[in-house]
């Protein structure tokens, strides 16, 4: 039995942040129903698309182990239907803009008169306050959630990363509420709201700067190069460049190849308890004792030359041949793997955290599988449905209607046409 069996998720979500939340709460065994727009569905479905006509990769990788259903909820019948749903559903989970449930007609009070023991979980942009109207996308998230202003060199403009910080992490957080509440409800019986920001969950993966905010007011953050270079810190956390968050001095070091291949780098961290191992590698044997390079106080001014000559070192080496001499002594180190690396690194594959899905009109194609991996649990990934794939399924089977009761319905124009499914 999987761990989430038995729970069923109305999945209004869409892009990227919600599906996220969803398509966890999937692998770990909930009915995952996806409420998608007759017609058009999720967004994403024809969002960069690779193939004219299929679902796009954007939506496929987002949508694992989920059933779909189209439904206007606009229409009375489609009203009828949602409600139907609310009642037979255990967690509500929406990634609208703000006040598009209110203005469907389901604001949570209903949702709560409907179902008490129904979970409504919600990602929004800002949480309350001057912004909480506002619409928001990834990079607006990670831009007001300090990770940019903390991102990129003391010398170039702000920068956002490419992990999807204010998506994707929001969307785990907000699995997180959900399971919490649905514990919670083991003892009190009833549902509750859970919502997530954004903007808080940025903030959240971005804790260690907030931290050097505050040190920032009692001194020089003594860590960062700058410090070490003599340039004056002004009143907000700079950005580090390469600089590790855990007060270890880092960089990324050239490695062989480097000249041609963009990924041929390294992050090298001088720790001090492996600093006289690190001296024996790079040939350097007479820093171990040396007072100027032997105490991690006494290399803060020199961090620039001494990575210069570790750099010496890497770059007479691959990525991998430094990570394998380097971790035989217990140094730490981390290869910049390209994502075509990634994707073929047969490790990653034999633990089904990169996977292959078969796909009825895309074909084979890979996804990240679950990176969360339970022991009694373990998850098959499934691919993503089609637009409205098992909306009859679902009005037969979930909500129990009788084939005239289905015909009205779809002769309302509440439900879409499902698709006609290549055989698989
Ligand atoms: N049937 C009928 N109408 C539907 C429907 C359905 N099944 N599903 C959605 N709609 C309607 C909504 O009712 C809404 O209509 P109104 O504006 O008239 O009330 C309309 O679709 C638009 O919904 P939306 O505001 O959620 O969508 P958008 O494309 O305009 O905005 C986004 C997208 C992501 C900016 C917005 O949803 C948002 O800010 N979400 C919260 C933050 C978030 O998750 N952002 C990350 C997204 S991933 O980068």
């Amino acid at each position: 039995m999987k761990a989430l069996e038995g729970v069923r998720i109305l999945d209004f979500t869409h892009v990227q942040s919600g599906p996220t939340c969803t398509q966890l709460l999937a692998w770990f065994g909930a009915d995952v129903i996806k409420i998608e727009r007759p017609g058009t569905g999720d967004i994403t479905r024809g969002q960069l698309q690779d193939i004219p006509k299929v679902d796009s990769l954007y939506f496929t990788m987002l949508n694992h182990n989920k059933r779909s259903i189209t439904l206007d909820t606009k229409n009375p019948t489609g009203k009828e239907v949602l409600e139907r749903l609310i009642k037979e559903c255990d967690v509500l989970v929406e990634n609208f803009g703000p006040g598009v449930l209110d203005r469907m007609g389901f604001p949570w009070e209903k949702i709560s008169r409907l179902n008490p023991r129904m979970i409504v979980a919600s990602i929004k942009g800002f949480g309350p306050g001057p912004y909480e109207d506002c619409k928001v996308y990834e990079n607006v998230a990670q831009c007001t959630g300090g990770a940019a202003s903390t991102t990129g060199f003391r010398d170039g403009p702000p920068l956002v990363t490419g992990a999807q910080i204010g998506d994707s992490g929001t969307g785990l957080h907000l699995a997180l509420g959900i399971v919490a509440a649905l514990y919670h409800r083991t003892h009190s019986g009833r549902g509750q709201r859970v919502t997530c920001a954004m903007q808080d969950g940025v903030l959240n993966l971005s804790r260690v700067k907030l931290r050097d905010q505050q040190r920032l007011a009692r001194g020089p953050l003594k860590e960062y190069s700058q410090f070490g270079e003599g340039v004056p810190f002004g009143a907000a956390v700079p950005r580090a460049g390469n600089d590790s968050g855990g007060g270890q001095p880092g960089r990324i070091l050239k490695c062989k190849g480097w000249e041609q291949d963009p990924d041929a780098y390294i992050y090298f961290i001088t720790q001090a308890p492996v600093w006289e191992k690190i001296c024996d590698i790079i040939g350097e044997p007479t820093w171990k004792t040396d007072p100027e390079y032997a105490t991690p106080p006494a290399r803060l001014t020199k961090l620039n030359a001494i990575f210069a000559r570790i750099e010496q070192w890497t770059m007479t080496k691959t990525k991998f041949e430094v990570m394998n001499i380097c971790n035989a002594v217990d140094i730490p180190v981390g290869p910049i793997l390209s994502m075509k690396e990634i994707a073929e690194d047969q490790s990653l594959r034999a633990t089904g955290t990169v996977v292959e899905v078969d796909h009825p009109t895309r074909g084979k194609y890979l996804s990240v599988g679950n990176p969360i991996k339970l022991s009694d649990s373990p998850t098959k990934v499934e691919r993503s449905p089609l637009l409205g794939e098992h909306t009859e399924e679902i009005l037969r089977d979930v909500l129990r209607f009788d084939p005239g009761r289905i015909s009205e319905i779809q002769q309302s124009g509440a439900v879409g046409v499902p698709p006609a499914i290549a055989a698989e």
